[in-house]
């Protein structure tokens, strides 16, 4: 009996381990937002929530590139975050960067909200997205299919408007 109680005890340790980050985009423009991430266990999705403001209205590439890098602004984040060598492709294709979280959505106020589930990304581990960076586009992402070289590489999203450093938060 204690044995069982004490493996349930553990159990539950384990299952509630959640964690949590949060980043703050910032760019030369009026671009701005926040965006927070949650993943309740170890094996669960990230859940990605919130809100940029300051964008035209329609798609704008999302991703997360490679380095926590902004010492030159948005560019120094680097590429998109690929560890595992694929193409650029959609949110729900098998094969993609790990970092490609596909578009959001602005509205005729400028705004997009954020509501993202992801399976891909994680908050910990060798391949977790925290010290990396959060980049917002120009131009919408094309997501692998636009039948050139650039676009199995950035979805052709164009220039970064705002970035920030994905940071471990409470
Ligand atoms: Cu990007
Ligand atoms: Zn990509």
């Amino acid at each position: 009996m204690l044995v069982l109680m004490t493996l349930l005890y553990l159990s539950s340790l384990t299952a509630a381990k959640m964690q949590k980050a949060v980043c703050v985009l910032k760019g030369a423009g009026e671009t701005t937002g926040t965006v927070y991430f949650e993943q309740e266990n170890d094996s669960a999705p990230v859940k990605v929530t919130g809100e940029i403001k300051g964008l035209t209205p329609g798609d704008h590439g999302f991703h997360v590139h490679a380095f926590g890098d902004n010492t030159n602004g948005c560019i120094s984040a680097g590429p998109h975050f690929n560890p595992h060598n694929k193409n650029h492709a959609g949110p729900n294709d098998e094969e993609r960067h790990v970092g490609d979280l596909g578009n959001v959505i602005a509205g005729q106020d400028n705004v997009a909200k954020i509501n993202i589930i992801d399976k891909m990304i994680t908050l910990r581990g060798p391949y977790s997205i925290i010290g990396r960076t959060m980049v917002i586009h120009e131009k919408a992402d094309d997501l692998g299919k636009g039948g050139n070289e650039e676009s199995l590489k950035t979805g052709n999203a164009g220039g970064r408007l705002a970035c920030g450093v994905i940071g471990i938060t409470q």
